[in-house]
Protein backbone atom coordinates (compact mmCIF):
# COMPACT_ATOMS: atom_id res chain seq x y z
CA UNK A 1 0.00 0.00 0.00
CA UNK A 2 1.13 3.69 -0.85
CA UNK A 3 2.18 5.30 2.38
CA UNK A 4 1.95 9.29 1.37
CA UNK A 5 4.62 11.53 3.70
CA UNK A 6 2.34 14.39 4.52
CA UNK A 7 3.68 17.53 5.81
CA UNK A 8 0.60 20.44 7.35
CA UNK A 9 -0.01 22.44 4.81
CA UNK A 10 1.78 21.39 2.00
CA UNK A 11 2.08 20.50 -1.78
CA UNK A 12 1.95 16.83 -0.16
CA UNK A 13 -2.12 18.12 -0.49
CA UNK A 14 -1.95 17.34 -4.16
CA UNK A 15 -0.78 13.80 -3.83
CA UNK A 16 -3.37 12.98 -1.55
CA UNK A 17 -6.22 14.31 -3.89
CA UNK A 18 -5.08 12.18 -6.70
CA UNK A 19 -5.27 8.98 -4.83
CA UNK A 20 -8.86 10.11 -3.60
CA UNK A 21 -9.94 11.12 -7.54
CA UNK A 22 -8.38 7.31 -7.97
CA UNK A 23 -10.05 6.01 -4.92
CA UNK A 24 -6.73 4.26 -4.41
CA UNK A 25 -5.95 2.97 -0.62
CA UNK A 26 -3.17 4.72 1.15
CA UNK A 27 -1.58 5.64 4.40
CA UNK A 28 -0.48 9.08 5.77
CA UNK A 29 2.04 9.49 7.96
CA UNK A 30 1.90 13.04 9.49
CA UNK A 31 4.54 15.78 9.79
CA UNK A 32 4.11 18.83 11.38
CA UNK A 33 5.85 21.71 10.01
CA UNK A 34 8.10 24.15 12.97
CA UNK A 35 5.09 26.79 13.80
CA UNK A 36 8.18 29.38 13.71
CA UNK A 37 10.24 28.56 10.41
CA UNK A 38 7.55 26.93 8.68
CA UNK A 39 10.39 23.97 7.93
CA UNK A 40 9.45 20.21 7.92
CA UNK A 41 10.72 18.13 11.14
CA UNK A 42 14.32 16.52 10.50
CA UNK A 43 12.46 12.97 10.51
CA UNK A 44 11.35 13.35 7.03
CA UNK A 45 15.14 13.15 6.31
CA UNK A 46 14.81 9.52 6.93
CA UNK A 47 12.46 8.97 4.28
CA UNK A 48 13.97 11.29 1.46
CA UNK A 49 17.61 12.87 1.99
CA UNK A 50 15.88 16.77 1.07
CA UNK A 51 13.56 16.19 3.79
CA UNK A 52 10.27 17.57 1.79
CA UNK A 53 6.62 16.50 1.19
CA UNK A 54 5.46 15.12 -0.59
CA UNK A 55 6.79 11.67 -0.67
CA UNK A 56 5.43 8.47 -1.08
CA UNK A 57 7.08 5.00 -0.21
CA UNK A 58 5.69 1.89 -1.55
CA UNK A 59 6.80 -1.91 -1.69
CA UNK A 60 10.51 -0.38 -0.55
CA UNK A 61 10.37 2.32 -3.34
CA UNK A 62 10.25 6.39 -2.17
CA UNK A 63 9.66 8.54 -4.69
CA UNK A 64 10.13 12.49 -4.23
CA UNK A 65 8.50 15.57 -6.11
CA UNK A 66 5.23 15.91 -6.70
CA UNK A 67 5.40 15.62 -10.42
CA UNK A 68 7.26 12.67 -10.34
CA UNK A 69 4.86 10.83 -7.29
CA UNK A 70 2.03 11.61 -9.86
CA UNK A 71 3.68 10.08 -13.38
CA UNK A 72 4.78 6.94 -11.00
CA UNK A 73 1.11 6.78 -9.16
CA UNK A 74 -0.47 7.05 -12.45
CA UNK A 75 1.66 4.53 -14.20
CA UNK A 76 1.89 1.81 -11.52
CA UNK A 77 -1.36 2.08 -10.51
CA UNK A 78 -4.00 3.50 -13.16
CA UNK A 79 -2.71 4.42 -16.28
CA UNK A 80 -5.69 5.18 -18.40
CA UNK A 81 -7.39 8.29 -15.91
CA UNK A 82 -6.52 11.85 -15.99
CA UNK A 83 -3.88 11.05 -18.27
CA UNK A 84 -4.64 12.10 -22.14
CA UNK A 85 -3.64 9.65 -24.94
CA UNK A 86 0.01 9.08 -26.09
CA UNK A 87 0.71 11.14 -29.62
CA UNK A 88 -2.57 13.60 -29.23
CA UNK A 89 -2.42 17.46 -28.70
CA UNK A 90 -3.59 17.06 -25.34
CA UNK A 91 -0.69 14.73 -24.26
CA UNK A 92 1.69 17.55 -24.64
CA UNK A 93 -0.56 19.95 -23.04
CA UNK A 94 -0.88 17.53 -20.01
CA UNK A 95 3.13 17.23 -20.09
CA UNK A 96 3.93 21.11 -20.70
CA UNK A 97 1.62 21.77 -17.50
CA UNK A 98 2.60 19.14 -15.39
CA UNK A 99 6.43 20.23 -15.87
CA UNK A 100 5.63 23.83 -15.72
CA UNK A 101 3.68 23.86 -12.39
CA UNK A 102 6.93 23.38 -10.02
CA UNK A 103 9.36 24.61 -12.89
CA UNK A 104 8.27 27.62 -13.68
CA UNK A 105 4.64 28.85 -12.06
CA UNK A 106 6.13 28.45 -8.38
CA UNK A 107 9.48 30.52 -8.78
CA UNK A 108 8.25 33.97 -8.71
CA UNK A 109 5.62 33.03 -5.84
CA UNK A 110 8.18 31.33 -3.73
CA UNK A 111 10.31 34.05 -4.04
CA UNK A 112 7.29 37.27 -2.74
CA UNK A 113 7.28 34.23 -0.01
CA UNK A 114 10.45 34.91 1.00
CA UNK A 115 10.68 38.82 0.47
CA UNK A 116 7.33 39.55 2.67
CA UNK A 117 9.29 37.05 5.59
CA UNK A 118 12.20 38.68 5.44
CA UNK A 119 11.31 41.59 7.50
CA UNK A 120 10.07 39.21 10.54
CA UNK A 121 13.30 37.18 10.86
CA UNK A 122 15.25 40.38 10.98
CA UNK A 123 16.68 41.93 13.93
CA UNK A 124 13.81 45.13 15.26
CA UNK A 125 16.92 47.50 14.78
CA UNK A 126 16.56 47.29 11.08
CA UNK A 127 13.51 45.75 10.48
CA UNK A 128 11.83 49.04 8.91
CA UNK A 129 15.05 49.02 6.36
CA UNK A 130 14.59 45.07 5.61
CA UNK A 131 10.70 45.87 5.09
CA UNK A 132 11.00 49.03 2.43
CA UNK A 133 13.81 46.42 0.70
CA UNK A 134 11.50 43.42 0.98
CA UNK A 135 8.33 45.29 -0.53
CA UNK A 136 10.88 46.88 -3.31
CA UNK A 137 12.13 43.51 -4.60
CA UNK A 138 8.17 42.36 -4.21
CA UNK A 139 7.38 45.11 -7.09
CA UNK A 140 10.09 44.93 -9.09
CA UNK A 141 10.38 41.05 -9.42
CA UNK A 142 8.09 38.80 -8.28
CA UNK A 143 4.95 40.83 -7.88
CA UNK A 144 4.91 41.05 -12.29
CA UNK A 145 5.82 37.64 -12.68
CA UNK A 146 3.20 36.53 -11.17
CA UNK A 147 0.83 38.96 -12.77
CA UNK A 148 2.24 37.66 -16.37
CA UNK A 149 1.53 34.01 -15.19
CA UNK A 150 -2.04 34.69 -13.97
CA UNK A 151 -2.62 36.37 -17.02
CA UNK A 152 -1.52 33.62 -18.65
CA UNK A 153 -3.30 30.80 -16.77
CA UNK A 154 -6.64 32.91 -17.50
CA UNK A 155 -5.91 33.18 -21.19
CA UNK A 156 -5.11 29.54 -21.37
CA UNK A 157 -8.47 28.75 -19.49
CA UNK A 158 -10.65 30.33 -22.05
CA UNK A 159 -9.11 27.92 -24.53
CA UNK A 160 -10.81 24.57 -22.60
CA UNK A 161 -11.97 23.15 -19.52
CA UNK A 162 -8.85 22.10 -18.22
CA UNK A 163 -5.21 22.73 -18.73
CA UNK A 164 -4.67 19.87 -21.56
CA UNK A 165 -8.01 20.35 -23.01
CA UNK A 166 -11.82 19.56 -22.65
CA UNK A 167 -11.12 16.67 -19.60
CA UNK A 168 -9.90 16.69 -16.33
CA UNK A 169 -6.07 15.38 -16.14
CA UNK A 170 -3.62 15.16 -13.44
CA UNK A 171 -2.01 17.98 -14.89
CA UNK A 172 -4.57 19.94 -13.11
CA UNK A 173 -3.65 18.47 -9.87
CA UNK A 174 -0.71 19.61 -10.38
CA UNK A 175 -1.75 23.49 -11.69
CA UNK A 176 -4.00 23.53 -8.52
CA UNK A 177 -1.14 24.66 -6.06
CA UNK A 178 0.13 27.35 -7.90
CA UNK A 179 -3.01 28.94 -8.39
CA UNK A 180 -3.67 28.76 -4.88
CA UNK A 181 -0.87 30.16 -3.80
CA UNK A 182 -1.38 33.39 -6.30
CA UNK A 183 -4.80 32.94 -5.03
CA UNK A 184 -3.29 34.13 -1.07
CA UNK A 185 -0.58 35.76 -2.57
CA UNK A 186 -1.71 37.92 -5.35
CA UNK A 187 -4.90 39.13 -7.22
CA UNK A 188 -5.72 35.72 -8.68
CA UNK A 189 -9.55 36.36 -7.77
CA UNK A 190 -9.75 39.03 -10.50
CA UNK A 191 -9.17 36.82 -13.20
CA UNK A 192 -11.99 35.16 -13.79
CA UNK A 193 -11.05 31.74 -15.64
CA UNK A 194 -8.60 31.58 -12.45
CA UNK A 195 -11.68 31.82 -10.07
CA UNK A 196 -13.46 29.41 -12.19
CA UNK A 197 -11.04 26.80 -12.27
CA UNK A 198 -10.57 27.33 -8.43
CA UNK A 199 -14.12 26.94 -7.90
CA UNK A 200 -14.36 24.05 -9.61
CA UNK A 201 -11.64 22.08 -8.34
CA UNK A 202 -12.56 22.64 -4.81
CA UNK A 203 -16.16 21.40 -5.15
CA UNK A 204 -14.79 18.22 -6.50
CA UNK A 205 -15.69 15.07 -3.75
CA UNK A 206 -12.18 14.03 -3.69
CA UNK A 207 -10.81 17.38 -3.12
CA UNK A 208 -12.75 17.58 0.05
CA UNK A 209 -11.92 13.85 1.12
CA UNK A 210 -8.27 14.93 0.77
CA UNK A 211 -8.84 18.13 2.74
CA UNK A 212 -10.46 15.73 5.52
CA UNK A 213 -7.39 13.87 5.16
CA UNK A 214 -4.64 16.09 5.38
CA UNK A 215 -6.15 18.47 7.89
CA UNK A 216 -5.80 22.10 7.87
CA UNK A 217 -4.42 23.63 4.32
CA UNK A 218 -4.08 27.60 3.53
CA UNK A 219 -1.62 27.23 0.59
CA UNK A 220 1.59 28.70 2.91
CA UNK A 221 4.68 27.30 1.57
N1 LIG B 1 9.18 20.79 -6.05
C1 LIG B 1 8.95 20.01 -4.86
C2 LIG B 1 8.87 20.98 -3.67
C3 LIG B 1 8.82 20.28 -2.34
C4 LIG B 1 8.70 21.30 -1.22
O1 LIG B 1 9.36 22.36 -1.21
N2 LIG B 1 7.84 21.00 -0.25
C5 LIG B 1 7.62 21.92 0.85
C6 LIG B 1 6.17 21.83 1.29
S1 LIG B 1 5.05 22.59 0.20
C7 LIG B 1 8.40 21.49 2.08
O2 LIG B 1 8.64 20.32 2.28
N3 LIG B 1 8.74 22.48 2.91
C8 LIG B 1 9.35 22.27 4.18
C9 LIG B 1 10.82 22.46 4.20
O3 LIG B 1 11.39 22.99 3.22
O4 LIG B 1 11.44 22.13 5.22
C10 LIG B 1 7.67 19.20 -5.02
O5 LIG B 1 6.80 19.60 -5.79
O6 LIG B 1 7.54 18.12 -4.42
Amino acid sequence: MITVHHLNNSRSQRVLWLLEELELRYQVRRYERDKQTMLAPKSLKAIHPLGKSPVITEDGITVAETGAIIEYILDRHDNNRFIPKPGTPERLRYTYWLHYAEGSAMTPLLLKLVFSRMPQSAPPLVRGIVNSIAQKAQERMSDPQIRTHLDYWDNELTKAEWFAGKDFTAADIMMSFPLEAAAVRADAKSRPMVKTFLDKIHARPAYQAALRTGGQYDYAA
